[in-house]
């Protein structure tokens, strides 16, 4: 999962959806670090991102996943007003095993990751050889000039090693 903040106490609100995100169904394995990115496709100006990656090992079927992951947005404070307005917190599923699916609410792959250096820059630092559903190395989409002329710069770990205790079951 791609997470993503623009408003507000930004690490404040990717620390608190990983903790959050974090139940029973769903653990959090994995944590990329935290990087401070350049907004991506927006044509009006807007504040810079803190984004990170998250793997997790999750017994929920995908549109499953996507409710837990839309109420973890609201409990951050996530409003949905129009396409360009700062968020507190941005949570999308990215991909999902080997699954391909559109339907109304979800598509997997994510249909723009391989277009964002702030979705494939702290994956590829969690999943070094993590390939699509159709076998394309994430490292590929990576290393595409468009991708690569956008700044992302990392910042650092989303938490200090005591600070994860909160992982142990
Ligand atoms: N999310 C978007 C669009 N653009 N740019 C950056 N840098 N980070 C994001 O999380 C982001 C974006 C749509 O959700
Ligand atoms: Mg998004
Ligand atoms: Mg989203």
């Amino acid at each position: 999962m791609s997470l993503g903040s623009n408003q507000g106490d930004r690490l404040h609100h990717l620390r608190e959806a990983v903790e959050r995100l974090h139940t029973p169904q769903v653990q959090v394995e994995r944590c990329a670090s935290v990087y401070e990115t350049e907004p991506v496709g927006y044509d009006t100006p807007q504040p810079l991102y803190l984004n990170t990656v998250v793997q997790v090992w999750t017994t929920l079927e995908p549109l499953a996943l996507l409710e837990h992951v839309m109420a973890v947005e609201q409990a951050g404070g996530r409003v949905r007003t129009h396409y360009g307005n700062p968020r507190t917190i941005d949570i999308d599923i990215v991909l999902y095993e080997g699954v391909q699916m559109q339907t109304e609410h979800l598509t997997l792959p994510h249909p723009r990751m391989h277009e964002r250096a702030f979705v494939l820059v702290p994956l590829l630092e969690i999943a070094p050889d993590l390939t699509l559903p159709d076998g394309t190395p994430i490292q590929d989409l990576a290393n595409q000039p468009a991708v690569q002329r956008q700044k992302v710069w990392k910042l650092g770990a989303l938490w200090t090693d005591e600070e994860t205790a909160w992982r142990e079951p």
